[in-house]
């Protein structure tokens, strides 16, 4: 995995680009007619919303220098995964039992440090955030608990900026594996994150200012969770009452993924949840 530093904001979705780039994946088996049948509907689509509002050649030429640019500066996981991968797990869900999942998004580093329930994500001394604990149990859709399950946990820091991806931040920062007890419990201690807001100085963030729309992720947790011979479960977990919850720019929020965490009395907010793996 190939991670570098930028100085500038737009820095963390240029870098999700190199690191998609060098993650072994094996393409898919598609039939002619399948790609046919699939780039024939997007290619209507185009078509479609031309006819609809009048596209002129000025804005016709606008838009293919934005592609161009989305493409030189290393945007398309940022954009492809902000307003295109919600539907894709929509569609990959539909038959699927067990937690709801969400999307992968573009900060995913594999191969983190694994860490023994109960246990503390790897941090700076003086890392920001309010105390955030999350137990809870890995068990299959039967009830079976799972111990020896892989609790895959990475998500933003207080400013909301992801290790890996922004400069300034330890490698492995506020990542870690978390393998479940005899019992499949697990317990992580962590820091609240903050909203991730896409960075404006993009393309991405130029296109979202000129729609007028607002580049707002809430603030949320990514998990996924891994047991032998069942279903890897994909998602994230939000908080009630936080800013964005209602409104989320890539549209990956679902009602039963909303974590209400409790101060427990020292300063620490506890939540639990428990996840639901599928057999197969
Ligand atoms: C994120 O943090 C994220 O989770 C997604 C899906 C897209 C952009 C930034
Ligand atoms: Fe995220």
């Amino acid at each position: 995995t190939t991670v570098q530093d930028s100085p500038t904001a737009a820095g963390s979705g240029a870098n999700a680009s190199s690191n998609f780039k060098s993650a072994e994946r094996s393409g898919p088996d598609v039939s002619p007619e399948r790609v046919s049948a699939v780039v024939t509907a997007v290619l209507q689509g185009v078509h479609a919303a031309i006819r609809q509002h009048g596209v002129t050649y000025p804005e016709f030429q606008a838009a293919k220098a934005w592609l161009m640019e989305v493409g030189e500066v290393g945007e398309w996981p940022l954009f492809m995964d902000v307003f295109v991968e919600h539907v894709v797990e929509e569609v990959a869900a539909d038959q699927q039992q067990g937690t709801k999942g969400s999307i992968l998004g573009p900060y995913y580093l594999p191969d983190q440090v694994r860490l023994s329930s109960p246990c503390e994500l790897p941090h700076r001394a003086d890392e920001k955030g309010e105390p955030l604990g999350l137990s809870g149990q890995v068990r299959d859709v039967d009830g079976t608990p799972l111990a020896g399950a892989d609790v895959d946990i990475w998500h933003a820091d207080a400013d909301g900026y992801y290790s890996g991806f922004a400069p300034d931040i330890p490698l492995g920062n506020l990542r870690g594996v978390v393998t479940t007890d005899a019992e499949g419990n697990f317990e992580i201690r962590t820091v609240q994150p903050a909203p991730y807001q896409i960075p404006t100085d993009g393309p991405t963030g130029k296109l979202i200012e000129a729609a007028g729309w607002h580049p707002w992720r809430p603030a949320h947790l990514h998990l996924m969770v891994r047991a032998d011979g069942h279903r890897t479960i994909t998602t994230q977990l939000y908080f009630a009452g936080g800013e964005w919850l209602d409104s989320d720019v890539a549209e990956a929020t679902k009602p039963e993924l909303v974590l209400d965490p409790v101060d427990d009395g020292s300063g620490v907010r506890r939540a639990s949840y428990d996840f639901e793996l599928e057999q197969g």
